[in-house]
């Protein structure tokens, strides 16, 4: 078959999918009216034209957050997650590990358990309608202190079930992983899988690689396309097994250009790591790609069948599945 019909029907998985970031104008207008909340724009097509001053983590981060806060009750949560899930399994998608970041809604006055439970009954009821498997991940935001990421770790604690690892996310500058040493720590010892975003080309991105690798031991990283300039980190990434879950279109998107993630891909087959490819926050860019269309764009940019194969057997192998904390089987 032809690339497009080949990675269409392919079995995909999702490892790096922020279930905000997948909030359309469509359903943030319908949510915005149910909760009584005035947007600033009067239209769904003044939502899509507003992503258009995405050019930067920063620029996106502000637009996400804004985004957000049509996200008030449990019902909020659950539509938007079974909205997902449903469009994931229509493109064959059959296993996603999905993030959410509870600290912004919390902030707003959402019970975390409403967070949870929202995600939660959605992610059972798109197993039940179209056999869609999935996890959560939770996400700490970087720019947030220690001691509030702590806090939240505890709140996750009784949903273990649900949630099978911890991330780190947001506004990277000045926020190091070992800002989170203890909180990785101890997530690590209450059974959690660890990740957390090196985005491309952040200040100090080297330095912050090199701590997820040798203070966290994460293991996964989020993007962490910079690895390729550094020899000894690409060793070190080897030694320690990550598998990096890159985001192709996203990460282009925020760059505006588009070539280099692509490339990104390439170089990590060449050097021995194991890239996968997903989405990050599709709804925000390049108008609700998929990533069935992610891994065309990349395949299209001279990366074989083959190539895609070895990919998805990246995202199969560093998927967290298997993981003993949890108490129910998938
Ligand atoms: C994110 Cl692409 C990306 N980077 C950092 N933080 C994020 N939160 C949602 N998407
Ligand atoms: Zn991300």
């Amino acid at each position: 078959p032809d690339l497009a019909s080949f990675v269409k029907d392919m079995p995909k998985l999702e490892l790096h999918l922020h279930i905000e970031g997948t909030l359309e104008p469509e359903m943030k207008f319908r949510l915005a009216k149910r909760n009584n909340i005035t947007l600033p724009e009067p239209d769904v097509e003044a939502i899509y034209k507003s992503y258009g001053a995405i050019h930067d983590l920063q620029s996106f981060l502000t637009i996400f957050y804004a985004g957000q806060d049509v996200l008030r009750q449990r019902q909020d949560f659950y539509d938007l997650c079974y909205a997902y899930l449903q469009r994931a399994s229509r493109e064959n998608v059959v296993y996603v590990e999905m993030s959410f970041d509870p600290q912004a809604h919390v902030a707003r006055g959402v019970a975390f358990a409403d967070v949870v439970n929202g995600l939660g009954r959605a992610q059972d009821d798109a197993r039940r309608d179209f056999g869609i498997e999935s996890a959560l991940i939770m996400c700490f935001e970087r720019e947030r202190s220690e001691q509030s990421a702590m806090e939240m770790l505890h709140a996750a604690l009784p949903f273990r079930n649900r949630i099978i690892g911890v991330g780190l996310d947001s506004n990277e500058t000045n926020n190091p992983p070992i800002k989170f040493q203890d909180v990785f720590r101890k997530a690590r010892a209450e059974g959690f899988r660890l990740t957390m975003h090196c985005d491309i080309d952040q200040l100090d991105t080297h330095e912050h690689i090199r701590q997820a690798i040798d203070v966290i031991k994460v293991d996964r990283i989020d993007h962490g396309g910079n690895v390729l300039e550094r020899p000894d980190l690409v060793r070190r990434a080897r030694a320690h097994d990550l598998t990096f879950t890159v985001c192709p279109v996203a990460s282009g998107w925020l760059r505006k250009e588009h070539a280099q993630p692509v490339s990104v891909v390439r170089g990590m087959i060449d050097a021995g790591l194991k890239a996968s490819i997903n989405s990050d926050d599709p709804a925000y860019m390049h108008n609700n790609y998929t990533i069935g269309s992610t891994m065309q764009a990349v395949g299209d940019a001279h990366l074989t069948k083959a190539d895609l194969i070895a990919l998805s057997r990246n995202s199969i192998m560093g998927a967290w599945t298997s993981d003993p904390v949890r108490d129910r089987q998938i």
